[in-house]
């Protein structure tokens, strides 16, 4: 039968165990099983899902991966939610995506089952699928889209990236090659399922590869320390905030356990770091705490990873090292000039079968971010140097990396102009040693009103994801005229410098 390569590899390994808790194990032939009965019941008469949008809310367990399977089996574009997103994110990503379906578990289903109904959005749980009809899964080539991720960028809305099952593929198949995974290999899984870090990086190359993964239901910083101080892991993948936290931790805890945790990191083969720049400071750090150098990658949810430093060789403290395989890449200087030269800074394009389809019903935009139709434009900025690419900033800065979240600074601010008290705002991104950037917010009060930022930051937290709340707030009698302009967005930094 002509299937998907991900459930052809995941039938090479039927007996080895896929997931494991406390609680349960998973081998590959349960999850091969549960994924057909749900595609089942996904397709009740019908023959193939033909590329239905089914949008998924379902923790990071075996579950995922069982319903990930099971509307891939069918033929449908998997849309996976953030599990902490507020109702309006929700409601945006369901409507843009044209979502018909949505699973999820019998107990997050009371937290949306009322938008469901409202947006005539069918609602299924994974614990009412025991069908036990035969069915005949359709076939589904791998050109077909598979996933949809929003992302943030520089439009104030989030945009659905697509990416085809080729696309996926190609993306596993390079980091399988140059990370060397293995099916003796063991990860824990700690990232939200709803960016490619988590879903392509961790899972599918570990269900590509026969491995094990063990997940939690968030980063339980003592719950995994606890599992790396009985060597239960041979890789690790993270952002750089998780090591900002990991050495905090580690430098406070008494002797003994702290040298337990250490053994455990020492041990693994290969620890990762990536999402946003690791700092020199981070990296050094680490080396010296645990004797690991860190492998730091670069990658976006258009395109997959693509440069990385090597898994053999060295690995360079404020580098991203050199394309992974598959990957072509070039710098194109503020001119348009193509870069040939080591030291000369560019904008990074990315072209290869890893490169997303299109953003979803957006082709004006997606034509605009390719140039010469095959180049993805990152509006990141990188420069050579010996022979590695150090990725020097971003284009625009209305882009904030704050834990590893790409946050829009215009999404936000169209959300807080909303507050009755504020006339005009400007969000920007400030340094911050834990969290990379932190979200800081310049408003200009409406007459005779005041605000608090306890009182503000919770008027958001109904509004946005809480990495999108600002953590800083100043208030300015005037902003500079068109604030949001990337010139005046760095006087406003500033002025959260002086307020420093
Ligand atoms: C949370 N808090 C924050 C932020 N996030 N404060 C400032 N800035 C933030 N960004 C605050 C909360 O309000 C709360 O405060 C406290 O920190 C704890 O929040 P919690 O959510 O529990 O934090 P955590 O569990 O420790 O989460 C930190 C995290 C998480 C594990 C680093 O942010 C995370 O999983 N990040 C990874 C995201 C990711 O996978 N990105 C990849 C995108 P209070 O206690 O006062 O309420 S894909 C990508 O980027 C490309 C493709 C690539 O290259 O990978
Ligand atoms: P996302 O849109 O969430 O996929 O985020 C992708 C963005 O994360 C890239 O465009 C970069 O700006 C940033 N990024 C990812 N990895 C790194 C890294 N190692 N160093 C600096 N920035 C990174």
């Amino acid at each position: 039968m002509n299937e998907l390569s991900i459930i052809k590899h995941a039938k090479l390994h039927r007996d080895s165990i896929a997931f494991k808790n406390e609680l349960s194990q998973q081998t590959y032939q349960n999850l091969l099983d549960r994924s057909e009965q749900l595609a089942a019941k996904l397709l009740e008469n019908d023959s193939d899902l033909n590329c239905a949008t089914i949008a998924m809310l379902i923790p990071a367990d075996s579950d995922f991966v069982c319903v990930q399977w099971a509307i891939w089996r069918a033929g449908g574009i998997m849309l996976p939610l953030c599990l902490s997103a507020t109702l309006p994110e929700w409601e945006y990503a369901l409507g843009d995506s044209n979502t018909s379906m949505l699973i999820t578990t019998q107990e997050l289903k009371p937290e949306i089952s009322d938008l469901c109904s409202r947006l005539n959005v069918r609602l299924l749980t994974i614990e009412s699928y025991h069908s036990k009809k035969e069915i005949v899964l359709p076939t589904i080539k791998n050109s077909r889209p598979a996933m949809i991720l929003y992302t943030s960028g520089t439009t104030n809305k989030p945009k659905g990236v697509l990416t085809t099952h080729a696309n996926i593929e190609a993306q596993i198949e390079s980091l399988v090659e140059a990370w060397k995974w293995e099916a003796s290999d063991r990860i824990p899984l700690f990232l939200p399922l709803h960016h490619i870090h988590g879903i392509i990086n961790v899972i599918c190359c570990a269900m590509w590869s026969g491995a094990l993964v063990e997940p939690f239901n968030r980063f339980d910083i003592h719950a995994i320390t606890n599992r790396v101080s009985q060597d239960a892991y041979t890789i690790f993948m993270a952002v750089p905030t998780i090591y900002v936290k990991l050495i905090q931790m580690i430098e406070s805890i008494e002797k003994s356990s702290r040298d337990r945790i250490i053994a455990g990191f020492k041990k693994m083969r290969l620890m990762v770091s990536g999402s946003a720049a690791l700092p020199t400071t981070v990296h050094d750090r680490w080396f010296q705490l645990t004797g690991q150098k860190l492998l730091e990658r670069y990658g976006m949810t258009e395109i997959g990873m693509a440069l990385s430093n090597p898994y053999d060789g060295e690995r360079r403290p404020g580098s991203v090292g050199k394309p992974l395989p598959g990957v072509n890449i070039r710098l194109k200087s503020d001119s348009g000039k193509l870069i040939r030269n080591e030291n000369e800074p560019g904008e990074i394009q990315i072209s290869g079968p890893g490169v997303f389809k299109e953003y979803w019903n957006r082709p004006q935009i997606t034509s605009e971010s390719f140039e010469d139709e095959i180049w993805f434009r990152t509006g990141d900025m990188a420069v050579i140097e010996t022979g590695y690419y150090r990725i020097m900033g971003r284009l625009s800065t209305d882009i904030i990396k704050s834990g590893g979240y790409k946050l829009s600074a215009l999404e936000i601010e169209s959300t807080i102009l909303q507050h009755p008290n504020i006339s005009e705002c400007a969000v920007v991104g400030i340094e911050d040693e834990t969290w990379g950037e932190a979200v800081a917010v310049a408003v200009i009060l409406k007459e005779s009103t005041t605000l608090k930022l306890e009182d503000f930051r919770e008027w958001c937290r109904i509004r946005l994801s809480v990495y999108k709340i600002p953590k800083h707030l100043i208030t300015v009698k005037e902003l500079p005229k068109n604030a949001m302009g990337k010139v005046i967005k760095k006087e406003v930094s500033a002025l959260f410098k002086y307020e420093k």
